[in-house]
């Protein structure tokens, strides 16, 4: 082991999850903020999302409101930086082994009153690979707590199966806890200050509420995989050729045999009318979930 301890290990292969609280220091979560000030300032010029930036409903030019900044790492070498820094790749390497391809990046912003809830979902739906080595790095830019939408987890989900992400046989991208005889009691809440990382496993049934509170909640996920673990066919992960996906390389080598493995595996296709953010997906469910701040916008 590299960074994580053998107890750390341990409760991650059980629980399908692991925090590590205050794990960055001060003066990177303080670049963070600058970065991420900067990266916002592109939303003042648009009406709609574009590849750079995904707005929440309720935005305006004049009333900037921002739900996700997308590949950040491809926006700013500081967040590149910070992917391939050991602060990220010393817990991966432990997790995942020494090769680690990147899936993707995302910033997302859950703003101050009212940014926007993730339904329910596992990443393995979206993204069904040969083996399970696969996970997402959470790096918290504020302080995180029950008021402001931490990320929510069912410890043990890991190994479980896929649950239905579909509606109307279209893949919509959440789950119906009720249906999958879940308990939203029994879910982990992902608390800690600003600096913390969560880390959790692509099977792992997650999701996170609106931003009910003053304080913004900023996470940027990192998603990576064993470099053995290829997309399944109908998988949403993007790339041209396999020359375009050995760049996506964090460390170690790559390969060109899969690792397969006797995992569970749905395929999310169809897609949707509206296919792009996880938002956008998600908003086609007709599965109950956290409540929107279209459903309590009259009473608040
Ligand atoms: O932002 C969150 O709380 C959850 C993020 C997530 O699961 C996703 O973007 O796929």
């Amino acid at each position: 082991m590299e960074f994580l301890s053998q107890a750390q290990r341990d409760f991650y292969d059980d629980n399908g999850y692991l925090v590590l609280e205050a794990h960055l220091p001060r003066d990177i979560i303080e670049q963070a903020h600058a970065e991420i000030a900067c990266l916002s300032e592109h939303a003042k010029s648009i009406t709609q999302s574009d590849d750079l930036i995904d707005l929440e409903d309720s935005h305006t030019k004049d009333e900037p409101r921002i739900r996700r900044i997308k590949r950040p790492d491809l926006q700013s070498a500081f967040f590149d930086q910070l992917m391939r820094s050991d602060h990220i790749l010393g817990p991966a390497r432990d997790l995942l082994g020494a090769n680690i391809r990147m899936h993707t990046a995302k910033l997302n912003c859950k703003k101050a009153e009212f940014g926007a809830p993730v339904q329910w979902h596992q990443d393995f739906a979206f993204y069904p690979h040969t083996n399970d080595d696969v996970l997402a790095i959470g790096v918290v830019f504020d302080d995180i707590g029950m008021e402001n939408g931490p990320l929510q987890v069912f410890p043990g989900s890991h190994r479980g199966p896929i649950l239905d992400h579909h509606d109307n046989g279209v893949f919509t991208g959440a789950v119906d806890l009720e249906a999958a005889g879940l308990n939203l009691d029994d879910a982990a809440s992902l608390t800690g200050p600003a600096g913390t990382i969560t880390i959790h496993h692509a099977r792992t049934l997650h999701g996170s509420a609106l931003n009910r509170s003053e304080r913004d909640r900023q996470i940027l996920f990192y998603e990576m995989m064993a470099a053995d673990a290829f997309p399944v066919m109908g998988a949403m992960t993007k790339f041209e050729s396999i020359e375009d996906y050995d760049k996506l390389m964090l460390c170690g080598e790559t390969t060109k045999q899969p690792r397969l493995e006797n995992i569970p595996v749905r395929i999310p296709q169809p897609q949707p009318a509206k296919a792009g953010s996880i938002y956008e997906i998600q908003s086609q469910s007709e599965k109950p979930g956290y409540a929107t701040y279209e459903e309590v916008k009259e009473t608040v």
